[in-house]
């Protein structure tokens, strides 16, 4: 069996746990395309969240509370590059996380692409699944917000590092999107993929810049594989960070019935075919998917693998 999970951050980096504890148990082996949209260059170095956030937690060297970054992580650069007035000084990148970006960075600036990049740095880290970033050209997600009385996209990690989302946001952005292609391995895993599951991750900005790759999106809807997605609210609200403001942005209900409905239906020109929510959500319906409730909490990997059997059951 062949999965191919759609992922973000934190909640993909969970939900993959509990994936890669299941494809174990039955022999299924795994491939995660990963957002690349909160991807930014600062301070000469080329930071990927989302792919670093899979990569540290499966590889058992993230910092569980934080939820992104290296555990056991030092600030020495960051205080020193604060000392020299060094903008942007709202974002911090950990001692030990450097040496990731460093590794990263030089080996994108001998020319080797990210998806190249990404499968080197496994090499260290071990994990498990294969990951691939959605494409290997630039994709980065923008905020069109008005920031002193004028309309101004800014980059999404300064939508949320700096200003936490609490700036008034007119839209998303995916700049680059219209170009990009999908990374080296992503049709091909797709092509083969038995199902494909989106994670818990935040709809608008994790998962949409995934799915803003043209032929990605297209590669998904017209599959044989069935698509399941899982969802990243739960009673109403998301589990941790921003997936409250963004659905706002996007003028989407903050429940699963609003989620499910902003993917909609494959056979209505969506991306699903089955949804799966939180017990306390049975009631959730959206047309033309197959809805399922499970607990979705994903507190341990015994209990988000016997969550990923349960969206599976639903096709
Ligand atoms: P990010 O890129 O680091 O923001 O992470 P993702 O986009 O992959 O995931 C963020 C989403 O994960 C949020 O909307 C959370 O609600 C969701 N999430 C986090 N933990 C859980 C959990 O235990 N269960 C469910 N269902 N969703 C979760
Ligand atoms: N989030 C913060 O709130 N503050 C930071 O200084 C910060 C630095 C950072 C460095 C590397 C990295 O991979 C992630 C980092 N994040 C930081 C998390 C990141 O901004 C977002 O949570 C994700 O992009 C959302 O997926
Ligand atoms: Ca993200």
């Amino acid at each position: 069996m062949r999965i191919v999970v759609l992922a973000g951050g934190i909640g993909g980096a969970r939900f993959l746990v509990g994936v890669r504890a299941y494809a174990r148990e039955v022999g299924a082996d795994v491939t995660a395309v990963v957002n690349v949209g909160d991807d930014v260059r600062l301070h000469g170095l080329q930071i990927c969240p989302d792919l670093d956030s899979v990569m540290y937690t499966l590889g058992g060297g993230a910092d569980p509370e934080r939820g992104w970054g290296r555990v056991g992580e030092t600030w020495t650069v960051k205080d020193e590059l604060a000392a020299y007035g060094a903008e942007p000084t709202w974002f911090g990148l950990g001692d030990r996380d450097i040496a990731t970006h460093l590794v990263r960075t030089t080996m994108l600036n001998a020319g080797y692409p990210l998806s190249a990049v990404t499968e080197a740095l496994c090499t260290r880290w071990q994990p498990g699944v294969r990951l691939l970033p959605a494409t290997d050209d630039r994709l980065e997600t923008h905020a069109v917000t008005d920031v002193d009385g004028q309309q101004r996209a800014i980059h999404f990690q300064e939508w949320w590092v700096r200003h936490r989302g609490a700036v008034p946001t007119h839209r998303f952005v995916f700049v680059g999107a219209d170009a990009a292609r999908p990374a080296p391995g992503v049709l091909d895993a797709l092509a083969e993929a038995d199902v494909v599951l989106l994670a818990p991750s935040n709809p608008v900005v994790s998962i949409a810049p995934i799915l803003a790759v043209a032929q990605l999106r297209e590669a998904l809807v017209t599959n044989r594989a069935p698509v399941v997605g899982v969802s990243p609210i739960i009673n109403g609200a998301p589990v941790r960070g921003m997936a409250d403001r963004c659905l706002a942005v996007v003028g989407v209900p903050c429940d699963a019935a609003g989620v499910g409905a902003l993917y909609g239906s494959r056979s209505a020109g969506g991306v699903l075919d089955a949804w799966l929510v939180d017990s306390t959500d049975a009631d959730t319906e959206v047309p033309g998917v197959t809805v399922g409730a499970a607990p979705l909490w994903m507190t341990d990997e015994t209990t988000t693998a016997t969550m990923v059997r349960a969206a599976l059951e639903l096709v």
